[in-house]
């Protein structure tokens, strides 16, 4: 793509656009699949180092992507404090700490919610160890997504279960630092079918509330039920005061986590102009990031990862830009003398905005590379992991 300079409209939102700070997660570079297969690809990190080289390699070529999520225990390492040099030796940090009660038999029937009181203790002691992994890396949040529910109406009590899961958050929270959160992921279902124990964002926020003001919702795009109006929940839980964080992805169906903005772009801009709204994007004014982390939660399980990441960051940069572009003020006043069309024509009109030339422009100004996806394919990084790498790893799913 050939650049010009950036237009003037562009201009005034250039540095707010340059607060946009996207976190990757690890396991995105890894094999994953579906129930049916686990594709292998080459270049694939054999090692959580290999994971953290490509999540820099994506923030080096996009500008994007600073910090890393790390899944235990995927990527558990001995040191973790030596991780977290490797990580800023490569130029990106490491971030949200995500736990994992979902793989073990243990917890079959439930973890945090599990009757019997010594797999509650196991889950607990798990939430533990991993504070004691963000003590080391610095990471500031603790993400819990529970795989627990039930399969059949009469398998369990629900609201015993409601009980045991307060009770189980209320021990993790008490441990963290002054410093660090808690965001409580939902979803409405999967691998439960009957009913999920943290089903949707009410309940999410209904934990979180009750634990205190560093506990969070976490909302993941792809955790609603088809049709859901996710920007009204955005707008809700900014209200509140109560969102952590996104896990973005894209959706068709059910918990796809395909590229954020692949399948719906348009949703994607409405959530983003909620969150500038609700004042959930950009440094507070000490500099300091946002309450709110945008993260990716993806799966790459047939496209090269990388790119596949690099695809993703460009277009929450694509979507915020346009968000950012939104002529509030004419919105303001057609709402407020009831000019139904004049507002929808403006929201409109700042979503079919086409921002790629400026993008590019701006882009160069700051120094990165017009055309991220392509300086990377012509970069030889891929050909070169590759070469060196055989054997990688899977995600850790299947
Ligand atoms: C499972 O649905 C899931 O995709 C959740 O969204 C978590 O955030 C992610 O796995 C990683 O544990
Ligand atoms: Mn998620
Ligand atoms: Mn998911």
């Amino acid at each position: 793509m050939t650049t010009s300079s950036v237009s003037s409209g562009f201009s005034a939102i250039g540095d707010r656009l340059g607060d946009l700070a996207i976190e990757v997660p690890s396991w995105a570079y890894g094999n994953s699949g579906t129930r049916f297969k686990v594709f292998g690809s080459a270049g694939t990190p054999r090692t959580v180092e290999e994971k953290i080289a490509d999540a820099a390699a994506v923030h080096r070529f996009t500008g994007l992507a600073p910090s890393v999520a790390l899944h235990i225990p995927w990527d558990e390492v001995d040191d973790y404090a030596a991780l977290a040099t490797y990580a800023k030796e490569q130029g990106v940090t490491l971030g949200t700490i995500n736990s994992n009660t979902f793989q073990d038999d243990d917890y079959k029937l439930g973890a945090l919610t599990h009757t019997d009181p010594r797999v509650r203790q196991k889950a607990i002691d798990h939430h533990l160890a991993c504070i004691e992994v963000m003590h080391q890396t610095g990471s500031r949040d603790l993400k819990i997504w529970l795989a627990e529910g039930t399969n059949y109406p009469g398998q369990g009590d629900m609201r015993a279960r409601q009980d045991r899961l307060a009770e189980g958050l209320r021990t993790i929270y008490d441990q963290l630092s002054e410093e660090q959160r808690l965001v409580l992921e939902y979803k409405f279902f999967e691998p439960a079918f009957y009913h999920t124990d943290v089903p949707d964002w009410g309940t999410s926020y209904v934990h979180v509330a009750a634990l205190g003001d560093r506990a969070l919702v976490c909302l993941d795009t792809g955790h609603h039920a088809p049709g859901t109006n996710i920007e009204f929940i955005v707008a809700q839980l900014l209200r509140l005061g109560k969102l952590g964080s996104f896990d973005f992805n894209s959706r068709f169906y059910a918990d796809d986590d395909l590229i954020v903005g692949a399948a719906d772009p348009y949703q994607l801009f409405r959530i983003m102009v909620e969150v500038i709204r609700g004042g959930g994007f950009g440094n507070k004014a000490d500099g300091t990031p946002n309450d709110v982390a945008l993260m990716l939660d993806q799966c790459h399980n047939i496209e090269a990862k990388v790119p596949g990441q690099i695809r993703s960051v460009l277009n929450v940069q694509e979507m915020t830009a346009r968000a950012l572009l939104l002529d509030t003020a004419a919105l303001d006043e057609a709402r407020s003398s009831g000019d139904v069309l004049l507002a929808n024509e403006i929201f409109m009109d700042a979503f079919y905005t086409d921002v790629r030339r400026d993008l590019a422009a701006w882009r160069e100004e700051r120094g990165l590379q017009a055309d991220p996806m392509r300086a990377y394919l012509d970069s030889g990084y891929q050909q070169q992991i590759e070469a060196d790498r055989v054997g990688g790893s899977q995600a850790g799913w299947n």
